[in-house]
């Protein structure tokens, strides 16, 4: 492997991303709108339950609305939120990035200020008031240069994709693909969304398991864990053994993945945080406080091989 290759694998494995600091806690007495996408993964209702407990321990009184992975849920809510007149700020989720320049032009109309958190909008920014995320386009790269170093270079991907049009499937496979194509033995062979639920990733792996001969499938990239525990029961039904006979990579780094890792049956998680609710409540309060800010606020995180490795972090 070329060094300047070789080199861009290591640093992409050590890259950090060091998130926006503001200033801590606040909003007591504040009431905000949090429209979230559904329940459609353990990462997704983890993230519901940390917004939740830090708007619990702020004294924030919490609208929620569970859009059930629908858009148009998403913005009835927002909408009755607005016709209510009782919400100081809008935090959303956005299931998709297209589609949202009306709403979001109404809440700005109305005074009331929209955070965006986790996935993103194509929006103009002027439209919010910043964003808290991951970069899930980094996500994807870890989980490509972990790949590439574990197999010299020489690998046939099949590709569990998330839900098509949201900005975390399509910045994933962006990474993912963008350092594939620096190894030329390393290829998507296969791609097809699972919708980022875990019985979707059962079926689309068995369906690729059928279709391909199966000693060509060196790996399985799953853009959430939940896709690649399913991916993994259909491995193990096929009669194979995941992360030997076909290598999992996936993103999310949430407990069952770990406990897949421990029984030896994946190989690799990208973390995904879901304490974005203190950043994105900092935010709404720096806001109507007149501050600044930028529009992108970070979240971190690594990629982890081990439970061990991730607890050390912690
Ligand atoms: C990514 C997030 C994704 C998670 C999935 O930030 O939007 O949505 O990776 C979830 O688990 O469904």
């Amino acid at each position: 492997m070329r060094f300047a290759k070789l080199a861009l694998v290591v640093s992409l494995l050590l890259a950090l991303v060091v998130p926006f600091a503001t200033a801590q806690g606040g909003g007591e007495g504040l009431t905000i709108g949090f429209s979230q996408i559904g329940s459609e993964s353990a990462w997704r209702t983890a993230f519901t339950d940390a917004v939740r407990a830090e708007a619990e321990a702020r004294g924030i009184n919490l609208l929620f609305s569970d859009a059930q992975q629908s858009q148009e849920n998403q913005i009835a809510a927002i909408r009755a939120w607005l016709a209510q007149g009782d919400v100081d700020a809008i935090i959303l989720a956005p299931v998709i990035a297209t589609g949202w320049d009306d709403v979001l032009e109404e809440a700005q109309d109305a005074g009331v200020p929209v955070v965006i958190v986790d996935r993103n909008v194509d929006s103009d920014p002027s439209l919010y008031v910043t964003r808290v995320s991951s970069d899930f386009v980094h996500e994807g790269r870890l989980a490509a240069a972990w790949l590439v170093q574990a197999t010299s270079g020489n690998c046939n991907v099949v590709e569990l994709y998330g839900t098509v049009g949201s900005a975390a499937a399509e910045d994933r496979h962006a990474g993912f693909a963008e350092v594939l194509g620096l190894f030329s033995g390393m290829e998507i062979i296969r791609s097809e969304t699972g919708d980022f639920v875990r019985s979707n990733g059962k079926q689309v792996m068995e369906s690729f398991l059928s279709s391909e001969d199966p000693a060509n499938i060196c790996a399985v990239f799953a853009h959430n864990d939940d896709m690649a525990i399913g991916a993994i029961e259909a491995i193990k039904e096929a009669g194979l053994v995941p992360a030997v006979d076909i290598l999992v990579v996936s993103v999310d780094a949430i407990p069952d993945i770990f406990d897949s890792m421990d029984a030896g049956e994946t190989n690799a998680t990208v973390e995904l945080s879901p304490f974005m609710g203190g950043p994105a409540f900092d935010a709404v309060v720096a806001h109507l406080n007149g501050e600044e800010l930028p529009k992108q606020i970070s979240v971190g995180g690594g990629l982890y091989t081990s439970r061990a490795a991730y607890d050390a972090d912690r």
